[in-house]
Parts: C-alpha cells; sequence; structure tokens
C-alpha cells in the first residue's frame, strides 16, 4: 500500500470512529468543542477561564487536553473545579478520535453539557483529524504575526469560530487586526473572530455567549396546532334576547 492510501486509509477510519463517537455523546447530551492552535497560544490559558466561569453559572462541563508529554495544562485546568484529564500522547503530533473515546470511557460525568478539548500544540496534524466535536475553534495569538491563516489553511478551513488571543500584547507587537482578519477571509469566508485576552478579560463574555449559543441544544419540536374550531355563526334567537 502506498504511503497516500495508507494515509487515507487512517483518515477514514478516524472519520468513522468520530461520527459514532459525536453520535453516541449526542444521544448522551454532549457535545464536544475542539481547541486548535500552534503551542503556546493560549488554548489552557483561554480554557481555564471558560471552565471557571462554566463552573460558577452551573453549565455541566469537563475537559480533555492533549500534550505529548507531562499533566502541565490538566493540573492548571482542574483549578477551575471542572473534571479534566489529560491524555499524553507519548510523541503523537495530534489527538484522534479513539484516545478521545478510550479517555472518556468510564470518565465523563453523565449529564456533562460541554466537553473541551485541547488539542496537542500544532496547527498542521490536528487538523486533519475529526474527534467527533460539533464545534471547532482555532485559536491565533498576536504574537504569531497576522499570516498564518493563509500559511496553515488546513486549520482554518474547517474552523467554525476564530479566536484571536494575547490582544492585550497587539501594541507591543505591532499586531496589524485587520491584515489578520483579512488573511482569515482569505482561507475561510464568512468566519466569526473574536478578539480576547485572558490576562485582561476582553471578550471572553462574548466568547462564552457565543459558544453556549453555537452548542445549545435544538429546541423541541412544536406540539401540533390544535384543529381549527369552525366558526360559529351567533344564534340569532339568543344574541336578539
Ligand atoms: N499577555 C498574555 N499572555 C497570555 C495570554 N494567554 C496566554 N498567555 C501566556 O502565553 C503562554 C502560553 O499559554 P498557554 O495557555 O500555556 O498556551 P497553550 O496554547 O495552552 O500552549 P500548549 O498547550 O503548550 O500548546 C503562557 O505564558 C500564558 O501565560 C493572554 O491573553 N495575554
Ligand atoms: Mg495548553
Amino acid at each position: 500500500m502506498s504511503i497516500v492510501a495508507l494515509r487515507t486509509a487512517v483518515l477514514a477510519k478516524n472519520d468513522d470512529l468520530a461520527a459514532a463517537l459525536r453520535a453516541d455523546l449526542a444521544a448522551a447530551g454532549t457535545v464536544v468543542i475542539n481547541l486548535l492552535s500552534s503551542p503556546g497560544s493560549g488554548k489552557t490559558a483561554l480554557l481555564e477561564v471558560l471552565l471557571t466561569r462554566c463552573v460558577e453559572a452551573g453549565v455541566p462541563v469537563a475537559a480533555l487536553t492533549g500534550d505529548l508529554a507531562t499533566e502541565n495544562d490538566a493540573k492548571r485546568l482542574a483549578r477551575s473545579g471542572a473534571p479534566v484529564r489529560q491524555v499524553v500522547t507519548d510523541g503523537l503530533c495530534h489527538l484522534e478520535a479513539d484516545l478521545v473515546r478510550d479517555h472518556l470511557a468510564g470518565w465523563l460525568p453523565d449529564g456533562t453539557r460541554l466537553l473541551f478539548v485541547e488539542n496537542v500544540g500544532n496547527l498542521v496534524c490536528p487538523a486533519s483529524y475529526d474527534l467527533g466535536e460539533s464545534l471547532r475553534i482555532v485559536l491565533a495569538s498576536v504574537t504569531e504575526g497576522e499570516d498564518k491563516p493563509e500559511k496553515y489553511p488546513t486549520a482554518y478551513r474547517w474552523a467554525d469560530l476564530v479566536v484571536l488571543t494575547k490582544v492585550d500584547l497587539a501594541g507591543a507587537c505591532d499586531f496589524d487586526e485587520q491584515a489578520f482578519l483579512d488573511s482569515v477571509t482569505g482561507v475561510r469566508p464568512g468566519v466569526e473572530v473574536i478578539p480576547t485576552s485572558a490576562r485582561t478579560g476582553q471578550g471572553l463574555d462574548a466568547l462564552l455567549a457565543r459558544v453556549l449559543e453555537l452548542t445549545a441544544p435544538p429546541a423541541p419540536p412544536a406540539p401540533p396546532a390544535p384543529p381549527a374550531t369552525p366558526a360559529t355563526a351567533p344564534d340569532p334567537v339568543s344574541w336578539r334576547n
């Protein structure tokens, strides 16, 4: 089998597993949000705030976080009070659907509404792997420069939402936000971009509100309309009396 055929088969198998996982989780009322970015863009810092706010608001939330090594991110995220589990990939540069499924088995608390998955920091490999998510968020920090969407189009092409992070540092980096927005639009026209800072709190309320909106369970079907009652003509005798 050629390398291309092997890669296609691996991705197809992952897609099948991801679709099954998404269906199982949906049946249990859980929605997965996959966070992708280059190393150090601020995924964990952002998630620390989002998990804390969800816990405070009573939204049942949990998180899986992937890294090649260490449990550092899980320790940071666990301070929110949400259930958190580290996935140590032992050198694998991305998460795959079977890794997510295996780490959820017997661990994910019943009734979890939102499951955040922090992917391994990498803008290349994670982009090709569906993890059973319903929402894919791509993060970019102002310190990375404006042109990353064009340079890593696969990651941005499938983004449901783009989060610009560390905007408190924009001035120090001479970051040109319009150039970044143009770069995003060139790859993923129409996708929403939310500027944030985990340091100052800017944009975090807006981001959480949008995430909750985009992952809201579908409204129950409207009850059937009652049968139309035939219009009754007034009794010619009674109304006269
Ligand atoms: N000034 C500033 N620093 C930030 C912000 N968000 C994160 N940082 C810092 O950026 C560094 C990396 O942040 P992390 O949250 O660890 O980034 P990450 O994307 O989770 O990194 P990996 O998991 O290793 O890929 C840390 O030193 C954070 O304190 C922010 O909004 N503003
Ligand atoms: Mg992290």
